[in-house]
């Protein structure tokens, strides 16, 4: 049967080229797209032409879902999940497209008839870098599942016209560049100019008595700007849902320009107008750690507000009352990002639409949840009271009322407890005053979550604690997961045939199948298949090192890896002290049986954070001295890969043998890139932290590399006094690989480069390195030694795999469907567009 056939609901008889999927429809899609959008014939195009034309080809079979999923929604009213993320990290688009659509091999071969390659043209995408790491790239993640599981939603995030920078490497170091992802154009996207809102933003707030004698708020802008809304597809993968991804643009309105521009003020009118469009300009470059700077704020409420009356408008459209807003909408906060939601939702209710107070908070309670990301204290995010008034004055008003109803409430359950009033105020008023953005939220929120069970612990017994104990019934922890479709199917297609062909292709939206896997974990031709996959995937990786690094790797040896943002707490360093040590005694012993291993890096340091900037460059300096070596050569090899991005991801994953998740423990929330790893046959090395113990517990501790202390040991050690210097004297090869660093070995001689680093692990170490070193050493021999018995490694390879299920984003997205949202799923039958108006 012809695929279009199969899809097609029977009211659309003739497959047309917007909508076909036979390889002669789609072939003459593309030319006519070639022609007809880009303006060009063969001869003149370019590459980027290709895929443009090729993009656009798919984008129109994404329309006909897309119709048909709005035009279901809008009939039925469905219940749906606004999910509110300042990054969406989604990666390219084209290939994943075009798996979720199911024509990927159909699409390659009709490219390729007409000369072309698929790879090729998908190298053409600009990556849209809406994100930092995790916290974005789980949005993406969600949204996909979403889709898959046919669930109702919205993304709602802002439209960066830069994604997170480039990272380029010069001398070591490392160099951001501007990501100018739009220069030619973005196809994944539909502006929707029609329904742009207006955003406020500083002035001051008048009170008035409205005719029925009710005391009000005006609030008087100093500035307004308007936020126009850019609308991209989200693919169910092998469903018709297609869902929206809403992003919002900052403009200038026009009303306001013309005022000035009455004036005489030309010049004052632009200046306007790039003030306003700066505000949806750049990414802000930092992950688990906040700046406290004003733009920022004024991203967060201009996301947020035009998000919310974006919701409002689609209310009323669709006739319902505002007191149906909790039952239409349940909004997600991505982390505290848009956590002034709360505020901006109370505001809308009571100042322009005329609830009363109760009215309006009885609404909000209800629609909003709340996650955390993080326990990074740094990256909890509070504003200065000064700015946050200045900024929003309404705001800041309906927040100290807030405020004064919940502590109301405490006293009231907390009689002469004003140390517990203190803690729990949404200002904090030990210094300088701040907005507390997670007091906020938990308050606003009627469901609370952290991302792995480990992690939502700790929020309950110190971040939250408070909290907790005011409102447990709040409190629910939520797993991430990641999507099988792009971090399987689309980046590792030899292990994804070897899986079909083994236990069929319905794992991919049923990850639990993997389990049917175990079974052929003893199997000699299974395991030496598997085995041959990696080989192969591993040999892609080389090649693309030899072009980027200039190094040759030997692709039989382990490869082990740590790709992941730069940050102190996720321990680079603790890996770089092992390298140095294996370099040593490779020297002091060069008959020391240890497998060649090939320590591959990569990730981005924010720009501001010196100490992660060191580590790059520390990297970097031990790779040149390692790999100019003549004695390491086949032995060692270190490479630092940069720009890392959801494209390199994809590449990497499925190469890597060993998987290095070697937080502190109690310091990453979650974790993804360890699921994505394991999901490709990786094997962990990794501490008890975030997702890693519920990883172990499902892959098996014999299949996993535990090493380090536990959260409540690395509390209680820093509790009894911890000195790094005792470890440091204690160890002799801790102290040679450390003095090595100190007396520039990896710095061309030059002893004060890496002296910041060393001195803060010498004198503080808060991640704790020094204590975990030796039985991070320790455990890396036991993995050399595994490594060296291929049989043992390919089996917990092969399992590592088969044991993973659970973490499919689709699972995190059922359990917060159930748990949280309530949101029934809405199957999309196909429909004739054309005749939709009848
Ligand atoms: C990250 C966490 O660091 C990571 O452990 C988690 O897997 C991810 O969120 C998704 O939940 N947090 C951030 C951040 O990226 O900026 O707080």
């Amino acid at each position: 049967m012809q695929p279009a056939a199969n899809l097609n609901h029977a009211a659309v008889q003739v497959e047309d080229d917007r909508t076909g999927l036979t390889p002669e429809t789609l072939k003459r899609a593309f030319l006519d797209n070639l022609f007809y959008i880009q303006g060009k014939f063969p001869r003149l195009a370019t590459q980027h032409d290709y895929y443009m034309a090729l993009a656009y080809t798919v984008r129109d079979r994404l329309l006909q879902r897309w119709i048909s999923t709005a035009a279901a929604y809008t009939e039925q009213g469905s219940r749906t999940v606004a999910y509110l993320s300042a990054e969406f990290l989604m990666g390219p688009q084209l290939g994943h497209n075009l798996v979720n659509l199911g024509i990927y091999d159909i699409v390659q071969q009709a490219v390729a008839d007409l000369g072309l390659n698929l790879d090729e043209l998908m190298e053409q995408e600009a990556e849209p870098g809406l994100g930092n790491g995790g916290l974005g790239r789980l949005a993406a993640c969600y949204l996909d599942s979403m889709a898959t599981l046919e669930v109702p939603s919205l993304g709602y995030g802002i439209r960066y016209e830069f994604g997170i920078f480039r990272q380029d490497i010069r001398n070591g170091q490392q160099v951001e560049v501007t990501d100018k992802w739009l220069r030619l154009g973005n196809p994944w996207e539909l502006p929707r100019p029609e329904w742009a809102v207006d955003v406020k933003l500083g002035g001051h707030t008048e009170a008035y008595t409205d005719r029925s004698g009710r005391y009000r708020v005006r609030w008087i802008p100093y500035q307004v700007i308007k936020g126009v809304p850019y609308d991209m597809p989200i693919a169910g993968y092998r469903t018709n849902t297609c869902n929206t991804l809403r992003l919002w643009s900052a403009q200038a309105p026009e009303a306001f320009d013309f005022e000035i521009f009455n004036s005489g003020d030309y010049l004052g009118a632009v200046q306007d107008k790039l003030s306003s469009e700066n505000l949806s300009k750049v990414l802000y470059p930092n992950d688990n750690i906040s700046q406290g700077k004003r733009l920022r704020l004024a991203q967060q409420i201009f996301f947020v507000s035009c998000s919310l009356q974006d919701m409002l408008r689609i209310l009323a459209r669709q006739g319902l009352a505002l007191s149906q807003f909790s039952q239409k909408f349940v909004i997600q906060l991505n982390d505290t990002h848009p956590a002034v939601t709360v505020a901006e939702l109370m505001r809308l209710l009571m100042d322009e639409h005329g609830l009363s107070w109760d009215a309006a908070w009885d609404i909000t309670q209800r629609s909003i949840a709340y996650t955390n990301h993080t326990l990074m204290p740094e990256a909890l995010e509070k504003w200065p009271v000064d700015m946050f008034g200045q900024l929003l004055p309404r705001h800041l008003e309906i927040i100290y009322e807030i405020n004064h109803r919940f502590l109301e409430q405490v006293r009231a359950r907390f009689p002469d407890d004003s140390d517990r009033l203190r803690r729990l105020s949404l200002i904090d008023e030990s210094g300088e005053r701040y907005v507390r953005m997670a007091h906020l939220a938990c308050v606003g929120s009627f469901s609370i979550n952290g991302v792995a069970a480990l992690h939502t612990e700790l929020l309950k017994q110190d971040v939250l604690k408070d909290f907790y104990e005011l409102y447990p019934e709040k409190f629910n922890s939520k797993t991430n997961g990641v999507t099988p479709r792009r971090f399987m199917v689309l980046s590792n297609p030899r292990q994804t045939e070897m899986l079909n062909r083994t236990i069929g292709d319905t794992w991919v939206s049923r990850l639990d199948e993997l389990k049917r896997l175990e079974a052929k974990a003893e199997d000699p031709s299974f395991q030496h298949d598997w085995h041959m996959i990696k080989q192969a995937n591993k040999g892609d990786l080389a090649n693309y090192m030899a072009k980027q690094n200039g190094l040759v790797i030997n692709p039989e040896s382990l490869f082990d890896v740590q790709v992941k943002r730069i940050h102190e707490y996720k321990r680079q360093h603790l890996n770089v002290l092992h390298i140095i040590t294996l370099y040593h005694r490779l020297k002091a012993s060069p008959n020391l049986e240890v497998p060649p291993r090939t320590f591959i890096f990569g990730g981005k340091a924010a720009p501001g954070y010196h100490v992660a900037k060191l580590m790059i460059r520390l990297v970097n300096g031990v790779a040149e001295v390692i790999n100019h070596d003549p004695a390491m050569r086949d032995r060692l090899k270190v490479v630092f890969l940069r720009n890392f991005n959801v494209r390199l991801a994809q590449r990497i994953y499925p190469a890597a043998d060993l998987s290095e998740q070697i937080s502190m423990a109690g310091k990453e929330a979650s974790g993804t890139g360890n699921m994505k790893f394991a999901l490709n046959g990786a094997v962990t090395i990794g501490t008890l932290d975030g997702a890693n113990v519920e990883i172990r517990d499902e892959v098996g501790a014999e299949n996993f590399f535990l090493f380090g202390l536990t959260a409540p040991e690395v509390y209680a050690l820093k509790a009894q006094g911890y000195n790094p210097w005792d470890y440091y004297q204690g160890d002799p090869e801790l102290k040679q690989a450390l003095d090595s660093i100190l007396v520039g070995t990896f710095s061309r001689g030059d002893g004060e480069v890496f002296k910041p680093l060393i001195d803060s692990l010498l004198n503080w170490d808060p991640y704790l390195l020094l204590a975990d070193y030796q039985d991070y050493v320790a455990c890396q021999e036991r993995v050399g030694q595994a490594f060296c018995d291929r049989t043992h490694w390919t089996r917990m390879s092969i399992l590592n795999v088969a044991r993973m299920g659970l973490f499919s984003s689709d699972r995190s997205i059922q359990d917060y469907c159930r748990d949280v949202w309530r949101t029934p799923a809405v199957p999309i039958e196909l429909t004739d567009h054309a005749q939709l108006g009848e």
